[in-house]
């Protein structure tokens, strides 16, 4: 039982550990009948927004400020886009670049990891196209040869694209090789299993349902426990000069 008063969130300068027990919902303008945990925004020095969608079945989104990027955890969407219309099942995502006319609804009630960032064009590079797939259907890739790390990237390869959406699956045991210090920012949300995360000088154990928003150069650093695969959502920026040249 929870101490009254007690949690495992944790709000630094350069990160948020953000945990089920401290979330809060709120309705957002052009939705119907979803609600949204916002976990990463502007508000708290994020350059993107996170937020975790629970619809009621028929419920829908309302128009993206930004590029929008779905992964549904539960339940079952359906995405009209490009003249096309997808069903997105667990582990389904769909990429929508700025501006693309969709419309996305619940077919039953469902819950969606929403990722919205604004476009950084770069000079020379082509625009990006929509993507829709399923992460179950990606091929993982070892780590830097570690096998009991792998990564599974959603995005399209290309230099227009400036951000990625990952999985990362660490093994009972497995962890990441050194302690990262990037210029790039990120949101995670942890998907499965659990660990200990290093964040700047603190250590925190996390578990499935836990989100962390990582800012440009937090230390970083992830060790799983337990006895199955631990495994996350991982949002990064990246491809862009820090300058916005
Ligand atoms: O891609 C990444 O930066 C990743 N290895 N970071 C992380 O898992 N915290
Ligand atoms: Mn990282």
């Amino acid at each position: 039982m929870q101490v009254p008063g007690s949690t495992r969130s944790s709000l630094k300068h350069d990160h948020l550990l953000q945990t089920p027990d401290t979330f809060i919902r709120s309705p957002l303008a052009g939705a119907k009948d979803v609600e949204f945990i916002i976990h990463a925004a502007p508000q708290m020095g994020a350059r993107f927004t996170q937020m975790t969608a629970e619809f009621k079945a028929g419920g829908s989104l309302g128009p993206a400020p930004a590029q929008r990027f779905l992964y549904v955890l539960e339940g079952k969407l359906e995405l009209k886009a490009g003249g096309k219309k997808y069903t997105l099942a667990p582990a389904g995502f769909a990429y929508l670049p700025e501006g693309i006319a969709h419309e996305v609804r619940a077919l039953k009630g469902s819950r969606v990891a929403v990722i919205e960032k604004p476009y950084e064009a770069a000079a020379g590079s082509a625009a990006t196209e929509m993507v829709v797939g399923n992460e179950k259907d990606i091929k993982p890739v070892a780590l830097m040869g570690d096998e009991t790390l792998r990564v599974r990237s959603m995005m399209a390869d290309g230099q227009g694209y400036d951000f990625a959406v990952n999985t990362m699956e660490y093994d009972p045991g497995a962890q990441l090789s050194m302690v990262e210090v990037h210029v790039m920012e990120h949101g995670l949300l942890m998907l499965d299993g659990g660990g200990i995360y290093r964040l700047g000088d603190s250590w925190y154990p996390v578990e499935a349902g836990d989100f962390i928003w990582m800012a440009p150069y937090c230390p970083q650093w992830f060790g799983a426990l337990g006895k199955r695969p631990a495994k996350y959502l991982l949002y990064k920026d990246w491809r862009r000069h820090p300058l916005g040249a």
